[in-house]
């Protein structure tokens, strides 16, 4: 194990959707046959971002525009080279999400639910988060979370195999 980890470094990824515990990718990064995964602790971004719920098939997304939106709340992991493959290729990116390097606020999941702040107790560090570059202006419109549950009173249930980004014109 320790072995494998010299060989293939490791990436900080900050997930905010269908990838946190509890919601219907997380198996993903939970199968060790997919690679590395460590989870770090309860994210939150240090800018704001719309965060979505679009499509028919309500998948969400954080577009990439600054300082609209919420600061988001997400979950942070530490995964190997062939866990980062795995998540790219659920993700598509770099043609439908892109990640990209940002940095976040990084706080123990023990601290974040004895009621400790962000503010008081945060670590920034850097992660990748998967975002949407480019979208149709009107997903502005559209109602923007601090964090994504697919089990929302939104009631905009997530639906399995919609990551085919061939039949997402309602976005682009
Ligand atoms: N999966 C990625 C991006 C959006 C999604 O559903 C995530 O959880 O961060």
């Amino acid at each position: 194990m320790y072995e494998n980890l010299f060989k293939s470094p490791l990436h900080r990824v900050f997930v905010y959707g269908t990838l946190k515990r509890g919601e219907p990718n997380h198996g993903l990064i939970k199968d060790a046959a997919n690679g590395y995964a460590k989870f770090l602790g309860v994210g939150r971004t240090t800018v704001s971002y719309p965060l979505v719920i679009a499509t028919k098939y309500n998948i969400p997304f954080l577009l990439k525009k600054s300082d609209v939106g919420n600061l988001v709340l997400g979950e942070i992991y530490d995964v190997d080279s062939k866990m980062l493959k795995k998540l790219d290729e659920l993700e598509e990116h770099p043609t439908f999400y892109e990640r990209t390097e940002e940095e976040v606020l990084l706080i123990p999941e023990s601290m974040f639910k004895s009621g400790k702040t962000f503010e008081e107790a945060g670590e920034l560090t850097k992660t990748w988060i998967y975002f949407l570059p480019r979208y149709r202006s009107s997903l502005l419109d559209s109602p923007m979370y601090a964090s994504y549950s697919n089990n929302g009173n939104h009631g905009l249930k997530y639906c399995e195999n919609a990551e085919d980004s061939s039949n997402l014109n309602d976005v682009l």
